[in-house]
C-alpha cells in the first residue's frame, strides 16, 4: 500500500548533534584556506581549475553540504535494493533514535567532493548494511571503509560522489605526506586527490536516525 511505501525513508545514518556540527564547518573551512595557500597544492592546482596558471579559491570552488551525517544505508523509500530488510533489521529498529559517538580519522578533498572519515566500532558496524555498494577496485576494503560525512561538493556534483572518492584513495597505495599540518600529516594521492590524517580523532556524537525529504 501507498502508506508502507512511504514509511521507509530516503536514507538512515548518524546526524551529528549541533554543537559539533559547528566544530567540523570551522575545521573543514580551516582546512580548505590552509590548502589554498600551500605551494604542494598550488603545484597540482590545474587538477582543479584546468589549467597550470589559474588560481582556485577552495571556498567559492566548493558549496557546503547542511545536517552532516553518516549515511548507512541509502533507502531511496523503499525502491533501493535491501531497503525493505535494512528497515527491518532488529539492530536498526532497536538503535533508531540512539545517540552513539563517530570518530573522524581523515579530512579529504578532490575535484569533486570534501568529506569526513569515518572509522565505525564494532558496535557502529552492526548497522551497517549488509549488502554494500561496491565498487570493483574497493572490493578488498574492509566492511564500513566507505563510511564518511559529506562536508561540501562541487558544482554539479551529487553528495553519493563524496563515499566513493573515499573509497578511490582507500583503494590507493598511501601518498606521500607532503607536508606536517597542524592537525597532522597532508598527503597527495595524485589527480587532486588530499587526505589530511588527523593526529587526533574528532569524536563526533550523532543520533542513528532517518531522513525523508
Ligand atoms: O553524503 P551522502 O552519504 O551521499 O548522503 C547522501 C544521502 O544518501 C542522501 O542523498 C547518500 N546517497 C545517495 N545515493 C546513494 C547511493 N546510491 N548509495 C549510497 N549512498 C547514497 C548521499
Amino acid at each position: 500500500s501507498p502508506l508502507e511505501e512511504t514509511s521507509i525513508p530516503l536514507f538512515y545514518g548518524w546526524f551529528l548533534l549541533s554543537s559539533v556540527q559547528d566544530k567540523l564547518r570551522c575545521t573543514a573551512l580551516d582546512f580548505l584556506k590552509t590548502l589554498d595557500t600551500m605551494d604542494a597544492f598550488k603545484k597540482h592546482m590545474a587538477d582543479f581549475s584546468g589549467k597550470a596558471e589559474k588560481e582556485v579559491d577552495l571556498e567559492q570552488y566548493f558549496n557546503e553540504k547542511s545536517t552532516f551525517h553518516c549515511t548507512t544505508k541509502y533507502c531511496d523509500y523503499g525502491r533501493a535494493d535491501g531497503a525493505k530488510e535494512y528497515a527491518q533489521n532488529p539492530a536498526v529498529k532497536k538503535s533508531y533514535g540512539s545517540v552513539f559517538e563517530l570518530s573522524l580519522v581523515a579530512l579529504f578533498v578532490t575535484p569533486r567532493t570534501v568529506g569526513a572519515r569515518v572509522v565505525l566500532t564494532e558496535e557502529q558496524l552492526l548497522l551497517w548494511p549488509a549488502e554494500e555498494e561496491k565498487q570493483a577496485e574497493s572490493s578488498s576494503l574492509p566492511r564500513g571503509s566507505r563510511a564518511h560525512i559529506t562536508l561540501a561538493c562541487a558544482e554539479g556534483i551529487e553528495p553519493v560522489q563524496t563515499g566513493l572518492d573515499l573509497l578511490q584513495i582507500l583503494a590507493l597505495p598511501q601518498g606521500e605526506v607532503v607536508e606536517e599540518m597542524g592537525l597532522g600529516p597532508l598527503r597527495y594521492y595524485g589527480e587532486g586527490r588530499w587526505m589530511l590524517e588527523l593526529r587526533e580523532s574528532i569524536g563526533a556524537p550523532a543520533i542513528f536516525s532517518s531522513f525523508y525529504a
